[in-house]
């Protein structure tokens, strides 16, 4: 009997799936069983979905028939979320149903039933930190939010020991073309276990040669209230930094004394500030020795006539016409930096957000070519790239400037940056009521042929434990001056 015990005990440990990151990477997923399963079908619009849940966290695989940006309609998670028939109310033949979320082929909105009178509570993706991976055109992408995100009346969301709940696939006109109820069921709720932070999560690594923060800074709100900003940065300690979105009234001699002021003590900063790109310039700056590679990158006059018309619709009435945004070029800068005797070339940059598919694109072949140029100009050992490339339906911006960047003739490689908390990649944290997911929209590449990434995550101060936002000095709304998390990398040169 024991050892029969002892055998089912370890078929269970090893059954038991790891802990999963909302990262875009399926790995974490290997022995979950789907939930829902459409197999081949023609008509299938969803092919699979999985379910996992930590003590903290609800986590969903899907698996689309096409890209998640191709769906003919809508998808929408109804879920009976604390497993209880008697709570919320019935939903396209689900009863009990406390939340439904729609989640893709539309703007994400999430609506709670108020569990006295089944009233619907217009709600935010924003209340239960809902995460998605990837956040550009994919046909897997993993979903997660909070066990106990409180909405309106609701404090109890997700935090049952069942998950009962169907995927509905509707079509332009809404009419349901698929739909699949399934029951998982959850572990017992409370903290997250991955929350634990025994030693400093900012140390550097040991043989670290030069720490990286990029950071999209909100334009103008790091001019107008710096010192959360300092606070971050001193805790960081960043020997180079990569800043987009910063206002182009921003003084330079303003940002060398802010960046003096952070360290390292008596560390005489210098700065690379993008010249071209309306108000929302990029920086490069570094307290090691830095010549500038460029700081102004144009469309060809070809790019803004094709441009302007996939502009204009876009475009706020109060805006300078789109051939004038055009001309205002893009923003990016770069800079040539020297640590212990190599060469690093690197370059800040934000593409232009939303449905601008065809500007992001023109905007990183604009600055891969300056960066090709920056190559040819001189020797250089290794490469980096950072900055909100803003990728929604195609990654393909990041591909451009990813391809074939690395000295050596490779291709650059995307950091591994995971938030503190462990579980999502998220740089981005929409405002409240905004139909955003948190999700991915920063990146920094680097060279992997001379550049070893020893230590990456993404920094947000709440993810920070109390004990460690007070050793660093850090208050807990820190981070929420931008909506954008930075990454902070920490790279030793390979010899
Ligand atoms: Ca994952
Ligand atoms: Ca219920």
């Amino acid at each position: 009997m024991t050892r029969l015990l002892l055998v089912l005990a370890s078929g269970l440990i090893l059954a038991a799936p790891a802990d999963v990151v909302v990262d875009g990477v399926h790995d974490d997923w290997a022995g979950v069983r789907p939930v829902f399963e459409a197999g081949r079908s023609g008509s299938a619009v969803i092919r699979q979905v999985r379910v996992s849940a930590d003590s903290a966290n609800v986590f969903f695989l899907f698996e689309f028939a096409k890209d998640s940006y191709a769906l003919p309609g809508t998808v929408t998670l109804l879920a009976d979320s604390d497993g209880q028939a008697a709570t919320g109310r019935t939903v396209d033949g689900l009863a009990g149903v406390d939340v439904a979320i729609d989640l893709f082929g539309g703007p994400l909105a999430v609506t709670v039933y108020d569990n006295e009178a089944g009233h619907p509570v217009a709600s935010g993706p924003y209340d239960l930190e809902l995460t998605k991976a990837p956040n550009f055109a994919a046909r897997d992408v993993e979903v997660g939010w909070l066990r106990s995100g409180a909405v309106g009346p609701r404090t109890d969301l997700f935090g049952g020991r069942t998950l009962h709940a169907k995927v509905v696939a509707r079509d332009p006109a809404s009419r349901i073309v698929q739909e699949g109820e399934f029951r998982a069921p959850l572990p017992v709720p409370g903290p997250s276990s991955r929350a634990a932070q025994p030693r400093d999560p900012l140390a550097r690594s040991a043989s670290t040669d030069f720490r990286v923060v990029q950071w999209n800074v909100s334009n103008r709100f790091w001019r107008q209230n710096p010192e959360p900003y300092r606070r971050i940065l001193r805790a960081l300690q960043p020997d180079i930094v990569l800043f987009d979105e910063v206002e182009d009234k921003t003084d330079e001699a303003w940002i060398r004394t802010f960046l003096g002021s952070v360290g390292p003590p008596d560390a005489a900063w210098q700065v690379t500030l993008a010249r071209t790109g309306a108000w929302e310039r990029s920086l490069v700056a570094s307290h090691f020795p830095i010549t500038t590679a460029f700081d102004r990158v144009s469309h060809t006059a070809e790019t803004i006539t094709r441009l302007g018309p996939v502009l204009e619709p876009f475009l706020p009435k109060t805006s300078p016409p789109p051939r004038k945004t055009l001309e205002d070029g893009v923003t990016a800068s770069a800079a040539f930096i020297t640590i212990r005797s190599k060469t690093l070339l690197a370059t800040a940059l934000d593409l232009a957000c939303c449905q601008l598919g065809e500007v992001r694109e023109a905007e990183a072949v604009a600055i891969g070519e300056r960066v090709h140029a920056a190559l040819r100009s001189r020797r250089v050992d290794a490469v980096i790239t950072g900055g909100d490339y803003n990728l929604l339906h195609s990654r393909r911006p990041l591909d451009l400037l990813a391809g074939n960047f690395d000295p050596s003739g490779g291709d650059l490689a995307v950091e591994s940056a995971v938030s503190l908390n462990g579980w999502s990649d998220a740089t981005y944290t929409p405002r409240r009521n905004a139909p955003f997911p948190r999700s991915k929209l920063d990146y920094l590449l680097y060279s992997p042929s001379r550049l070893r990434l020893q230590h990456a995550f993404v920094f947000h101060s709440k993810a920070l434990s109390r004990q460690w936002q007070q050793h660093h000095g850090i208050e807990p709304a820190d981070s929420d001056v931008t909506d954008h998390s930075a990454i902070v990398a920490d790279f030793s040169w390979k010899e």
